[in-house]
C-alpha cells in the first residue's frame, strides 16, 4: 500500500509472485510438467525412474504473476549416496516453497507409498495442490473420482486436478489456482528470467538424457556426465566446442556405453549434439569419453564437484 497526498491508501497493483515445488515418486511427470507450463523444454525428460537428480528453477510469467517454479527429484526410498542427496534436494525445495504441487498418476490406485511423503509436506503448513497426471493414458475415467475422494479424505488439498502435463489438458485451470494461491509481492526475478543455471549444466543434463533413451535397463542409474571443457563459439570450428566425460562404475559398463565398434557412443554423441543445438541456439561440436570410477555414486566429494549438493540447489 501507498499513500498519496490528499488520498486514501491505495493497493499496490496487485500483483502476486512465489516459489512453487513441484513433487512426487519418480516418473509422476514433474519434469514433463515444469517443461509444459514454460513452454520450452529445460528439465530433460525419459521413461525411465530417478531422471531428475538436481531441483531446477524455470520462472513462468504473466503481466499479474510470477511463478518460480522448482522442478525436483522424486522422492523414494533411497540406496546409494546420490540416491540420498536427491531425495534431500526435493525436500529442501519443499522447504523453500510458497506453494507445493503433488503430482501423482490418474487412476493409480495404491497411496499407501505417498502418504508418508505427504504426513511430511503438509507438516511444512503450506498449499498443496494435487495433480492427478497422465488423464491421457486413462482409458477408464470413472478411475478417478474415488482416487480424487481418497486423497481428499486423508489430506487438506487446496484443489486437486485431473491434468495431462504432456498433452496440455487441465494447464490453463491448474494455473489460476496456483496463482490465487501466490502470496501478493512483486517480482521475484526480472522479467526475462527464465533459470539460474548454467549453460554447462544443461549440457551435462542433454548428454545424460541421450545416454538414458539409447541405454537399457540398469545402466543409466551408474551413469555420470562431467562437462571437461565448454568453449563457446571456439574460433578453430566456428562452433561451440564441448568435450565431456560419461561416468561409469564398472569395465562391462564403459563396454556397453562404448557399443560394438563405438556404435553405442556414437548414438548417443549425434543425439546429444542435436538435442543441445536446439537447447542453445548454437552449432556444437562435441567431444565425448567415457571412463569407469568405481563407485562414484557413493563418493561426497566427487558427488559435489558434479554438482549434486542438497543445500546447493
Ligand atoms: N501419457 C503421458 N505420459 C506422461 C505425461 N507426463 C509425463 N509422461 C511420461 O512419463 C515419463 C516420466 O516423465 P518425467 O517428466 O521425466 O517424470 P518425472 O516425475 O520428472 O521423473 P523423475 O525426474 O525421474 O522424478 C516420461 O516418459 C513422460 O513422457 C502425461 O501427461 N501423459
Ligand atoms: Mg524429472
Amino acid at each position: 500500500m501507498r499513500k498519496e497526498p490528499g488520498r486514501e491508501l491505495i493497493p499496490e497493483k496487485k500483483f502476486r509472485s512465489g516459489y512453487l515445488a513441484l513433487a512426487g515418486r519418480p516418473n509422476v511427470g514433474k519434469s514433463t510438467l515444469l517443461n509444459c507450463l514454460l513452454e520450452q523444454k529445460l528439465s530433460i525428460i525419459t521413461p525411465k525412474p530417478q531422471t531428475t537428480r538436481n531441483t531446477i528453477l524455470g520462472v513462468w510469467q504473466n503481466p499479474e504473476a510470477q511463478i518460480a517454479i522448482l522442478d525436483t527429484p522424486g522422492i523414494f526410498a533411497p540406496r546409494r549416496l546420490l540416491q540420498e542427496i536427491m531425495v534431500a534436494s526435493a525436500f529442501h525445495a519443499l522447504r523453500q516453497a510458497d506453494l507445493v504441487l503433488f503430482l501423482t498418476e490418474a487412476g493409480r490406485e495404491n497411496f499407501a507409498e505417498e502418504r508418508e511423503t505427504l504426513e511430511k509436506i503438509f507438516s511444512l503448513s503450506r498449499p498443496v495442490f494435487l495433480a492427478l497426471n497422465k488423464i491421457d493414458r486413462l482409458a477408464d475415467k470413472s478411475l478417478l473420482l474415488p482416487q480424487m475422494k481418497m486423497y481428499s479424505q486423508n489430506f487438506p488439498f487446496q484443489e486437486i486436478l485431473p491434468i495431462s502435463a504432456r498433452a496440455g489438458e487441465g494447464i490453463p485451470k491448474l494455473l489460476q489456482g496456483l496463482i490465487r494461491s501466490l502470496p501478493p509481492g512483486p517480482p521475484l526475478f526480472p522479467p526475462d528470467f527464465l533459470t539460474d543455471r548454467p549453460e554447462r549444466f544443461f549440457a551435462s543434463e542433454i548428454i545424460r538424457e541421450a545416454a538414458f533413451s539409447c541405454l537399457r535397463e540398469e545402466i543409466p542409474y551408474s551413469l555420470g556426465v562431467r562437462i571437461e571443457e565448454f568453449r563457446e563459439n571456439s574460433r578453430a570450428q566456428g562452433k561451440d566446442f564441448i568435450r565431456a566425460t560419461i561416468l561409469v562404475e564398472r569395465d562391462n559398463q564403459r563396454a556397453i556405453v562404448l557399443g560394438r565398434q563405438g556404435r553405442m557412443i556414437k548414438n548417443i554423441g549425434e543425439k546429444a549434439r542435436h538435442e543441445m543445438e536446439k537447447f542453445l541456439g548454437r552449432p556444437v561440436y562435441l567431444e565425448l569419453w567415457v571412463k569407469v570410477y568405481k563407485n562414484w555414486m557413493e563418493n561426497r566429494s566427487f558427488l559435489q564437484e558434479l554438482g549434486y549438493e542438497p543445500d546447493n540447489t
